[in-house]
């Protein structure tokens, strides 16, 4: 754990975060928009929404080790290479996760402290801010948080083991009324079990993970009536088989977590050779934004009282939006040069106009028929939560984000 009181700051050859300085270098990516979020810790704040459902959920895994004050400034060994992805798996892209240089990143899910907490521990938590680059909307945000769950067992007795857990658990919680669960899942050539695993073994141990964590949405949920889960087959470099469970919701099925069997190469490094387990990790924000119908990502990063105040430690209530404030629409079209990506464009919108900008959404895309030159045209919807913006305000912006994204991206506009 590292002290996040000292201001992380951006010079010219160097990152300075936690009171520690990184060299910059020809993969630096990261912003000082991004860097002032770390200090922010909003799963620490008691009565935020994403601190109490992280102590919702973790009251649904007791005896496990809960790690929650890890610094968000890891190694790409940590956040891939000792997860087993390979050298050109496509979240290493630049165009994905925030360097701080080469082998110093924000870590993209909070699996990076697996390998570490597992030869620690065999039942363990682990919530922590992430940090990807993305597109901009009301559920997309470059920062949100995650819980990792892990649990292993003895692999000589974990059918017995489970056999004996899940009966206990269910003498215990008997299922809730109202709550459907689909499986669709299957042990395929795409979703296999691993050659190192006995078949009984790894089906007990898939088993113990969609019960546990069937069981904890049943009682996160224990006040929508109808609740449907269903669980899909998925795909994790360091998980197989792998799994997602999404949940209905106003019609859509929302992703909250992705899960599997660990791979046995992770227990082996961790020093665990004779375990098998499984592990998961879930988005708070996903789960807060269902039971507290908080309608946009923003506003949990919201320092306005309106928001604040509304929440009480361990209480769970649904938000009361305060007014919409009008939106202000402007669109920006340039040609783009090759290798061009969307998420360096809302990267400088993000740094130009911070959280006023609600939405950004390529609404046309053509190549010229003679020139071959590819253009874009992106609409942006500014929009502030606690106030009207001004028209004038806004056409600032835009143009300080003209100017901006001629500097940095070396397109031209039309
Ligand atoms: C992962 O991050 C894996 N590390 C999860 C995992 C852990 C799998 C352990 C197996 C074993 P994924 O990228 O799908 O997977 O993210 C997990 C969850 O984080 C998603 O289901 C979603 O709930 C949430 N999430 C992902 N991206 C965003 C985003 N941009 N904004 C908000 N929540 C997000
Ligand atoms: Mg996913």
């Amino acid at each position: 754990t590292e002290a996040l009181e000292v201001p992380p700051k951006i010079t010219t050859d160097s990152i300075i975060i936690g009171g520690k300085t990184y060299p910059k270098d020809d993969a630096t990516n990261v912003t000082t928009t991004i860097l002032e979020k770390t200090a922010r810790q909003l799963h620490l704040i008691p009565a935020h929404p994403i601190a109490t459902i992280k102590d919702r959920i973790a009251s649904t895994f007791p005896g496990f080790k809960h790690y929650d004050q890890f610094s968000p400034v890891v190694t790409t060994k940590e956040n891939f290479d000792d997860l087993c992805f390979s050298d050109d798996h496509p979240g290493r892209s630049v165009t994905d996760t925030y360097y701080l240089n080469n082998k110093i990143m924000l870590r993209t899910h909070t699996s990076a402290h697996q390998l570490q907490t597992l030869k620690e521990s065999d039942k363990l938590l682990v919530t922590a801010d992430v940090y990807r680059r993305d597109e901009i909307d009301a559920s997309h945000y470059p920062a949100f948080h995650q819980m990792e769950g892990a649990q292993l067992f003895d692999a000589k007795t974990v059918v017995a083991d489970v056999q004996k857990e899940i009966k206990e658990a269910l003498a215990a919680n008997p299922a809730s009324a109202g709550i459907q669960t689909t499986d669709t899942t299957l042990i395929t050539p795409e979703n296999p079990k691993q050659d190192c695993h006995d078949e009984a073994a790894m089906l007990a141990t898939a088993d113990h993970l969609k019960h546990s964590l069937n069981l904890m949405v049943r009682r996160l949920f224990s006040q929508e009536k109808n609740l449907q889960v269903r669980w899909i087959d998925a795909q994790f470099p360091f998980t197989s088989p792998s799994w997602e469970m999404e949940i209905l919701y106003q019609g859509k099925w929302l992703e909250v977590l992705g899960c599997g069997v660990i791979r046995q190469d992770i227990l082996n490094n961790a020093d665990k050779p004779d375990k098998i387990g499984w592990a998961f990790g879930l988005g708070l924000e996903r789960l807060a934004m269902v039971l507290y119908g908080i309608p946009d990502i923003r506003l949990f990063w919201s320092q306005d009282a309106r928001f604040l105040r509304q929440f009480e430690p361990s209480k769970i209530q649904k938000f009361k939006p305060f007014s919409k404030y009008s939106p202000c629409i402007k669109d920006i079209s340039f040609w783009v040069p090759e290798g061009f990506h969307e998420n360096n464009f809302c990267e400088v919108v993000r740094d130009v106009a911070g959280d006023i900008a609600e939405t950004v959404e390529m609404i046309d895309k053509f190549t010229h028929p003679k020139t071959n030159r590819q253009s874009v045209c992106f609409r942006i919807n500014y929009r502030s939560m606690d106030r009207n913006v001004t028209n004038n305000e806004i056409n600032e912006i835009q143009e300080k984000l003209r100017t901006e994204v001629v500097d940095r991206m070396k397109v031209e506009l039309r």
